[in-house]
């Protein structure tokens, strides 16, 4: 059967920023002469002084180097704030709308600017200087914008942690930049549910004297206790501040952000994104692949914790001078109307999501869409993991009318901004399929052994060449960012990904080939999840692996091994459950638990985790090569046991 294919609609051939000849040109004129190329891209920002070098970048086997616009200088939150509020001070930079409806609140650009800069000089006087690191831990609220921009005004690292990991989460996540100031809030709001926010910070500071202030906004008003000397309200502190704060100038290659990512051994790696490159990237892309023009109400629904939230709900949007919805609930509660409600109210053009919303929006059938007008909308967006087909159709039709493109973006926290997605008025769409290389860069399909795959194919996705918004390194383990990335295929960044590509030159991403699972678009390490469950007293060890499921896109299924002597028991699951909830948050909670009394192992010892991805997949046969397998019965074993009656 023939895939649909899904043409560029008449109305974007003539309007869109780039059409299907454009992007052919632009295309090869990127990959012939990418200096020229991206040196006009970077017009797109305000430069305090402008660069001569555009691109210094090198993968080969022996040196890895990426610098881009490496002599400019700029700042992040003037290109996002202060060169709009000049000329349109009074209009909408965020139209924020709280998890209760009716709970809303209209920031302008000059209520943006003024609260940012007061801000940074609240963080200059708690000694806050250029290059100092500062954690933020809140919910989705105009004050975590304010908090990222007022740190970029003044040359500080923001790393924003999502307010749904856990106290221990945090944590290491502070340790590992050594920030020593943090933006919390009282409380954080979800679904009607308050998340103590305070109180984890509480207990993450316990054992982590680095912290010497923190701010606290008032986001519920609960009581909440505040340490003498450490703790501040964030509303007096800004009282206090002046409004007058020049943005700082920085290099093009010093640092913006460190956000956490979790990779496939070990602790997260906190990817570090400088100022210049990931900017240009960020700005250029988002006009592009939603085909921005001025005065479109633009809604992403992720959360500020997440790499699609920095770039494509806060930096790219308001470098391009775009007014956002931010949105703190969920799609789904008091109903799942919520989403649909707000695109209505705020006459949303563009909207960008994940498919596993789309998913559970699905099941609720075509009524909650159908009750509000969405005839605003224009372009829709997809990210995070593959989107289904019948996902994709559903979005289109029911929530799009048939009308808006999707837009399936791939990229990655390394990556910083897009790598591969369709662009609106230039490329057919094919539902499943992230379409077609983003300018400037050079996707690659290597087999196994290296060797190219040309044409139609499939193998292990890498780039051969950087582009701008690439994470400059892990921060503190460069080796880790050379290994990971760089060691795998020589002269390549690896993504991690596989993916195919078709006859008409589309990729199709099939996911990840190493020991990460993506759980509703979020970024779990398999070691993660089994460290949590091997941390209890019980436990003798444990393997995870994702499992295919129905919403999330992959659940996470957890085979135990518990110490001699110890009872399996119901009560045990729940314990083991909560291990994982308090030691990374309620998103790594195991889908499924089954006790095995021993895993499978290689003769060296090493846990065989694709025969157990199999079996948590329900096939319970086919094993491939099991002659690697030092004790065939205990795969018979695990497999009697997932199959017993629960
Ligand atoms: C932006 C973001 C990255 C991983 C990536 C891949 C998966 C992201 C995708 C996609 C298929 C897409 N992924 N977008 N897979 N199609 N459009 O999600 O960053 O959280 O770092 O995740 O997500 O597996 O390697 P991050």
């Amino acid at each position: 059967m023939s895939q649909p294919v899904f043409p560029v609609p008449a109305a974007l051939k003539s309007t869109a920023h780039v059409d299907a000849q454009a992007y052919q040109e632009l295309y090869r004129r990127s990959l012939d002469d990418p200096e020229g190329f991206w040196r006009e891209q970077a017009q797109i920002l305000d430069w305090a002084k402008p660069f001569t070098s555009v691109k210094n970048t090198r993968y080969s086997p022996d040196e890895v180097a990426i610098e881009w616009f490496a002599d400019g200088r700029l700042n992040a939150s003037f290109n996002c704030l202060d060169r709009h509020a000049r000329d349109r001070g009074g209009d909408a930079a965020i139209l924020w709308e709280g998890d209760t409806p009716g709970d809303s609140r209209t920031v302008t650009w000059n209520d943006l600017k003024q609260e940012v800069s007061r801000l940074a000089n609240a963080l200059k006087a708690l000694g806050v200087r250029k290059g100092d690191f500062v954690s933020v831990y809140l919910p989705v609220v105009p004050e975590a914008i304010a908090a990222m921009l007022a740190c970029a005004r003044i040359g500080a690292v923001h790393s924003v942690v999502f307010s749904g990991f856990s106290a221990q989460a945090l944590a290491g996540r502070i340790e590992d930049c050594r920030s020593r100031v943090l933006i919390t809030a009282d409380e954080g709001l979800r679904a009607g549910k308050h998340v103590p926010l305070k109180k984890n910070v509480d207990v993450a500071l316990e054992s982590l004297p680095v912290v010497e202030h923190v701010l606290v906004v008032r986001r519920t008003g609960c009581e909440v206790p505040m340490t003498a000397g450490r703790d501040r309200w964030y509303d007096e502190a800004l009282a206090e501040a002046s409004v007058d704060s020049p943005p700082v100038e920085v290099g093009a290659e010093d640092p913006l952000f460190v956000l956490y990512t979790s990779g496939s051994t070990g602790k997260p790696k906190g990817m570090l994104h400088t100022t210049g490159g990931y900017l240009v990237h960020a700005a250029a892309s988002f006009r592009a692949m939603f085909d921005y023009h001025p005065g479109d109400v633009h809604f992403c629904t992720a959360d500020v914790g997440w790499v699609t939230a920095h770039t494509y709900l806060i930096y790219g949007p308001l470098a391009n001078g775009a007014t956002i919805v931010l949105f703190e609930g969920v799609p789904t509660w008091p109903d799942a109307s919520r989403w649909w409600q707000i695109i209505e109210t705020y006459k949303v053009n563009i909207f960008y999501t994940a498919p596993t919303a789309i998913r559970s929006l699905m099941r609720d059938g075509e009524g909650p869409v159908r009750r509000h007008d969405l005839s605003s909308l224009r372009i829709m967006g997809s990210v995070g993991e593959p989107i289904n087909p019948e996902a994709w159709i559903w979005y289109h039709e029911v929530v799009g009318g048939g009308r808006c493109p999707i837009i399936d973006t791939y990229w990655q926290t390394e990556t910083g901004a897009v790598l591969l997605c369709p662009l609106p008025g230039a490329m057919d769409l094919k539902p499943g399929s992230a379409a077609k290389p983003f300018f400037g860069v050079r996707p690659v399909l290597l087999a196994g052994d290296g060797t190219i795959v040309e044409g139609e194919g499939a193998g292990n996705l890498c780039f051969a060449d950087s582009w701008p918004g690439q994470a400059r390194t892990i921060l503190g383990d460069r080796e880790r960012f050379l290994k990971t990335y760089f060691s795998t295929f020589p002269g390549y960044y690896f993504t991690g990904d596989g993916a195919r590509r078709d006859e008409d030159g589309y990729y199709w991403i099939t996911g990840r080939l190493d020991d990460v699972i993506n759980v509703s678009g979020h970024r779990l390490g398999t070691v993660e999840v089994e460290s949590a469950l091997a941390s209890h007293p019980s436990v003798a060890e444990a393997a995870v692996v994702g499992m295919p499921h129905e919403i999330k896109g992959q659940g996470i299924f957890a085979f135990v091994t518990l110490k001699d002597g110890v009872a399996e028991s119901d009560n045990l699951r729940r314990d083991l459950v909560q291990v994982v909830r308090t030691r990374i948050g309620p998103i790594a909670t195991p889908d499924r638990i089954e006790w095995a009394p021993q895993l499978p192992k290689n003769r060296s010892g090493k846990i065989l985790r694709r025969i157990l991805t199999r079996i948590a997949a329900g096939d319970y046969e086919n094993h491939g090569d099991t002659s690697t397998v030092a004790d065939p019965t205990v795969v018979a074993e695990i497999v009697r046991r997932v199959q017993l009656p629960k």
